[in-house]
């Protein structure tokens, strides 16, 4: 009689253990995406001016958007966000072990291609900045878009030739401190594009 009582029990212990192992397995397997964080200074603070309509409209345009795909030319997006406009900061989430291409992109900047290799654990890719120019959008930074720079220079939100694609800084104007930004910038990428970009 103990002995089919002790069979019962070790039976019944077996049977907990068995449910036990197969909840953490499950668990083991949904832990297998790794997360890539990453800080991107050059993306617009987010508007919060009292005017509802103005912000909405400025930080709308001037989101810095994040992709990730296999490689530069892979046509899928296996992911799609946005920079947080005031932490300055996305974590991309459910990443398997390989290499990707993570893109940072926002209007009136170049594109930014980051090669991303995902090894068995979360990482931080530490802090990005784009270069501010490229608003005609063929990859550099030449004199087409100093030309359209110039073209709206001195056009302040509310004018009908406004743009916060070209007011780089936004503070509300396309000034010389616009300029001076393009300038600055003048002539890049200094690498074959796209291509990868090893840099801050
Ligand atoms: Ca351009
Ligand atoms: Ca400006």
């Amino acid at each position: 009689m103990n002995i089919k009582k002790n069979v019962v029990r070790l039976l019944a212990v077996v049977f907990i253990f068995t449910a036990i192992f197969s909840s953490m397995s499950g668990t083991i397997v949904h832990a297998l995406g790794y997360t890539v964080s990453i800080g991107c200074l050059s993306a617009a603070d987010s508007m919060n001016s009292g005017d509802a309509v103005f912000d909405a409209y400025f930080n709308d345009i001037t989101v810095t958007s994040v992709t990730v795909k296999a490689t530069y030319l892979s046509p899928e997006i296996l992911y799609s966000g946005t920079i947080n406009p005031v932490t300055k900061s996305i974590t991309i989430p459910g990443l398997a072990n390989g290499s990707y291409v993570v893109s940072l992109s926002r209007i009136g900047f170049l594109v930014k291609d980051i090669d991303v290799t995902v090894s068995g654990s979360n990482q931080n890719i530490g802090d990005k900045s784009l270069l501010a120019g490229d608003i005609i959008v063929d990859g550099s930074i030449d004199v087409a878009d100093l030309g359209t720079l110039l073209s709206v220079f001195g056009s302040t939100y509310g004018d009908a030739n406004y743009y916060p694609g070209n007011d780089f800084n936004v503070d509300g104007s396309v000034d010389i401190a616009d300029i001076g930004m393009l300038l600055s910038n003048f002539g890049e990428p200094t690498y074959p594009w796209p291509g990868p970009d090893f840099g801050t």
